[in-house]
């Protein structure tokens, strides 16, 4: 069982002003805060950290959206962290979201979809390694 996670609150959410309704969404969860900055994105950088992505058709607009505008970064932590915050953002295409969910709540399409949350153990460290340094995690 895993207990950190890593998120996104994407730049839809962000132009949307929902920063402040995510948050308080992921503290009503019991997830506790590691590390956190607002920035953004070049298009490379999006390119490189949805690498695995690579090869589908959706990849290159994916990149484009992801560095449009600023981002929340965050590391996330709760005792079965990665599952849970799975469970509090909802599925990919918020149209089969359900109730209650952020993507619910927040997201207007499948690839625009407000937040990221990682999927495996693994990645959440890779995700967290790639915005944040070990000083920055509390
Ligand atoms: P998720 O783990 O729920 O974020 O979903 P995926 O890893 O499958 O996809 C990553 C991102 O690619 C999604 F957040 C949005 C984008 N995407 C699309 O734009 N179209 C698709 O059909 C699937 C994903």
């Amino acid at each position: 069982m895993s207990n950190r996670t890593f998120t996104m609150i994407k730049p839809d959410a962000v132009k949307a002003g929902n920063i402040g309704n995510i948050l308080q969404m992921i503290n009503a969860a019991g997830f506790r805060i590691v590390a956190m900055k607002y920035t953004r994105l070049t298009m490379d950088q999006a390119g490189k950290f949805y690498e695995v992505h690579k090869e589908r058709p959706f990849y290159g607009e994916l990149c484009e959206f992801m560095s449009s505008g600023p981002i929340v970064a965050a590391i996330l932590e709760k005792d079965n962290a990665v599952a849970d915050f799975r469970t509090l953002i909802g599925a990919t295409n918020p149209a089969q979201a359900e109730e209650g969910t952020i993507r619910k709540k927040y997201a207007t399409s499948i690839g625009e979809n407000a937040v990221h949350g990682s999927d495996s153990d693994e990645n959440a460290a890779i995700e967290s390694s790639f915005f944040f340094n070990g000083l920055e995690q509390f």
